[in-house]
């Protein structure tokens, strides 16, 4: 039944007067927000009942995604579209003084993740949520998400990001369902009825308790959920007595605080690993609780193990929980009694992979001694997949050492993760088509050899009913006025706008929606780095991590030659231009953080400069995260996916802007190749050498400076690092690019693509002019972007993946 305004009333003012003791008319905004958002969490409470009995009746087959991060966002305002309440709300809170904009902006991000990977992972709770697949997620109840970033001098400073004091509205605690997971310690073997077992013993016990945040679907009658696992220590009332009673006092609540520290705080690294302990002791926990709970909750209902795979799919969201397969072995055999045999075939007929990167720096590795000393068993369960993977190998490579070292689970003293997963899953993907061919033909090709069958890609997609329908709402409307709305069910049907292609009435209209977009982003552009933008410059935008590989650099190094072109002809006829970027470095990425100093310095020269600054301006926006990507990519024009060719897995931030129309300035890489599929030479600006170019160059030699020396442009911007035109000097970017000691100067070939870049630039600039050229690119790739919803990816994955029906 429909909840009428009247219901929505009675609702709000019970749990107003429950939780604080007073009526709405009499609350805070703080208490107000905190009411609405305990009144959606109990409607979805209701609703997830009611689904809950469903697949329980229908006997359905549950997928449970493992990963270390959701980057969830914001979820207030994406459960009231989600179940269709958010006008009713609205208005009814409206009647009580409240603005429910004010009470969407009191949110806190979750920003339980880094970037794509765990943006990914949301977006695919959403997606299976909608097509109303039984799916739950598994993760970290991190105390503090990802840092909250300032810059202070063009330096990136990190500061702790403590969300939960107004974002656990959406965490409901089950104290009573906590699983123990147990580190360190000693393992003895005995026999019993003639069969080898093995006792953990003298091990630290933490409780892991399961926080669930329920996720809605549009539309859909489903609710799914997120489980977060927060470590507690498993002593009573927190003291540990031993110590206690012997007078010390400090030491009995060491072990308390010692537990709880695992669930503190997100590793803020995605490109380059350190081994650190307590990573490891996140991802044990994480993985260890969460195949507890699969394992009870299957048991309860079939009553036997061995249906395990027939009833759940366990999938590995990179390498971070690839202790499943371990854990699920130990499980298997330690307190199930399996065979080895019989564990391993239900270990990897439940298990599948997906692999993010083709860094090798990402790669994850752990020391030997270091694993062996906090998981020994899990240890011990390792060494013999890895004792037999390698006599498997061995008989059809003999000989071939160098290839069965570069296979095996343990080798050098460390644990490769991503072999173990290698070994066991059943099914291994890539998250683009290129990517997935990279993986096949380089990162895994050994494993691919012997195994062909168990490759596949998933190409990413994203909730655009979030990025598009949520964020961007005056497109919205103006979609559903020109194709109607089955595209906020079904994304293909987005290809109707095709009908409007060249008609000048809808690319202005278009063009109307884009510019008050824009006003928006300049008025928070405005308030947060008083610099005043004009709307009508051409907003170009590069937004996501801060990597060299993602080369912020190659656009900082041609905003420079677009600077130096205006400052020797003051009267260069160029659009203005406006670009704009966002990004998070690692708090360790030195490299990183060189290259946000340099583009704040660049923002300060070319700001200052009272005629630069009428042609191009240049913004960096500090604290890039989801609800402010949520205002930039309504507002770009210009997307720029500049990564050299064959190191961007996939990229989703090119999709999000491209179904908001804006234009992709990009290599072919990752997702890129999938959009160029779908728009064509023409409704794109493609340059750059391609992936297999650049490994020919790697082979020849790669060598920078000929790019120099053929460029005089080229040695003109290079040289303003060094002569100190944007403030102080930096010799170690220019350094980076052209001394490195090590023959690996400019690793990601900045400088050979430099000429092709600034020439492509140029034909951007030439074609905004033609507002009517320009619009209509634009309108191409909002039709064409249908293809990369998450309800498509999600799809893919429950039926070649999964085997869901
Ligand atoms: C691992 C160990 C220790 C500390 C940190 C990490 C770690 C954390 C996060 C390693 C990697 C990540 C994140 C990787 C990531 O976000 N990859 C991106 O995944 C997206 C979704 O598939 C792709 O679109 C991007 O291309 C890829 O870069």
């Amino acid at each position: 039944m429909e909840l009428t305004k009247t219901d929505l009333l009675e609702l709000l003012e019970n749990e107003c007067s429950k939780s604080f003791g007073c009526s709405l008319k009499e609350a805070s905004k703080k208490q107000a927000y905190k009411t609405l958002c305990a009144v959606v969490r109990d409607i979805l409470s209701k609703k997830r009942k009611s689904f809950k009995e469903e697949i329980y009746a229908k006997e359905r087959k549950q997928v449970y995604y493992m990963s270390m991060e959701f980057l969830v966002g914001t979820s207030l305002r994406n459960n009231l579209f989600n179940l269709k309440l958010e006008s009713k709300f609205a208005s009814v809170l409206k009647g009580l003084g409240f603005d429910i904009q004010e009470l969407y902006d009191m949110e806190p991000d979750a920003g339980l993740g880094n970037g794509g990977l765990g943006r990914l992972a949301s977006c695919y709770m959403d997606s299976m949520t909608n097509m109303a697949l039984p799916g739950t997620g598994f993760s970290i109840r991190y105390e503090f998400g990802i840092f909250r970033q300032k810059i202070v001098d063009g330096w990136q400073m990190e500061f702790p990001d403590d969300w939960l004091s107004m974002g656990d509205v959406w965490l409901r605690p089950r104290e009573d369902e906590a699983f123990e997971v147990k580190f360190g310690g000693n393992v003895a073997s005995y026999e019993e009825n003639g069969r080898l077992c093995f006792r953990h013993e003298n091990y630290n016990s933490v409780m892991a308790v399961p926080y669930d945040m329920f996720i809605s679907g549009y539309g859909s009658r489903a609710v799914n959920k997120l489980v977060l696992w927060s470590a507690k220590s498993p002593s009573k009332n927190s003291i540990d007595l031993r110590y206690f009673v012997r007078g010390e006092h400090l030491k009995a609540l060491e072990q308390n605080t010692m537990a709880e520290v695992i669930s503190k705080v997100l590793y803020p690294a995605d490109d380059h690993i350190e081994g650190k302990r307590l990573r490891l002791k996140q991802q044990y926990l994480l993985v260890s609780a969460s195949l507890q709970s699969i394992i009870s909750l299957h048991l309860k209902k079939y009553g036997n193990i061995q249906s395990l795979p027939d009833k759940v799919a366990i999938h590995i969201n990179d390498t971070h929980p690839a202790l499943c397969v371990p854990e699920l072995m130990r499980i298997l055999l330690d307190e199930y009694s399996l065979s080895w045999d019989e564990a391993w075939d239900i270990t990897c007929r439940t298990l599948s992979y997906t692999n993010h990167t083709v860094m090798s720096e990402a790669l994850e590795r752990w020391n030997e001694g270091l694993f062996r000393e906090l998981l020994p068993r899990v240890y011990q369960i390792v060494c013999e997949i890895n004792r037999r993977l390698v006599e498997g190998l061995f008989a059809k490579y003999p000989g071939d050492v160098a290839k069965i070292d570069y296979m095996a689970a343990i080798s050098g003293g460390e644990v490769k993760m991503a072999n173990l997963c290698l070994a066991a899953c059943h099914k291994i993907n890539g998250v683009s088509k290129l990517h997935s061919e990279i993986l096949k033909d380089s990162l895994f090709h050994d494993y691919y050899a012997i195994t062909p069958e168990r490759f596949t890609n998933v190409t990413n997609g994203i909730a655009y009913r979030r990025w598009l329908c949520q964020s961007n709402p005056a497109l919205t409307k103006l979609l559903r006025e020109l194709i109607g709305d089955g595209f906020m069910k079904d994304s293909m049907a987005l290809e109707d706008l095709l009908r409007y292609s060249g008609d000048k009435a809808v690319i202005d209209a278009l063009a109307a929606v884009k510019r008050v977009n824009k006003e928006r982003l300049a008025s928070y552009i405005s308030g947060a780095n008083g610099i005043n933008v004009n709307p009508d410059s051409l907003f170009d935008v590069q937004i996501k991590r801060l990597h060299e590989y993602k080369r912020q650099l190659l656009n900082a190094l041609q905003i420079i030659r677009m600077y130096l072109r205006i400052k020797e002809n003051p009267n260069l006829d160029i659009p203005p231009r406006t670009f704009i970027f966002a990004a998070k470095a690692s708090s360790g990425y030195f490299m990183a953080k060189q290259i946000i100093r340099l583009i704040c310095s660049i923002a300060e020269t070319v700001n200052a400069d009272p005629v630069v600054r009428e042609k191009i301006k240049v913004v960096f926006l500090e604290d890039y995260k989801v609800s402010l990507a949520e205002i930039i990519i309504p507002a770009a024009e210009i997307s720029e996916q500049i990564s050299i060719a064959g190191k961007e897995a996939s990229g989703t931030g090119n999709m999000k802007l491209m179904i908001n129309g804006a234009v992709t300035l990009g290599t072919l890489d990752g997702a890129n190749v999938e959009i160029h599929e779908q728009v064509g030479d023409e409704n794109m600006f493609l340059f750059g050498l391609h992936a297999d170019e650049v490994e020919a160059l790697w082979r020849r030699g790669y060598d920078p400076h000929s790019y120099v020396r053929r460029n005089a442009e080229l040695n003109e911007v290079l040289r303003t690092l060094k002569t100190g035109v944007f403030g102080s000097n930096f010799d170690d970017i220019y350094n980076s690019l052209l001394s490195n000691a090590y023959g690996t100067a400019d690793a990601y070939m900045a400088l050979a693509d430099f000429e092709d870049y600034a020439r492509t630039q140029d034909r951007v600039s030439a074609t905004y002019r033609d507002a009517y050229t320009f619009g209509n690119m634009s309108l191409v790739n909002i039709a064409k972007a249908g293809i990369f919803s998450s309800d498509r990816a999600v799809g893919e994955y429950a039926k070649n993946i999964w085997y869901m029906k």
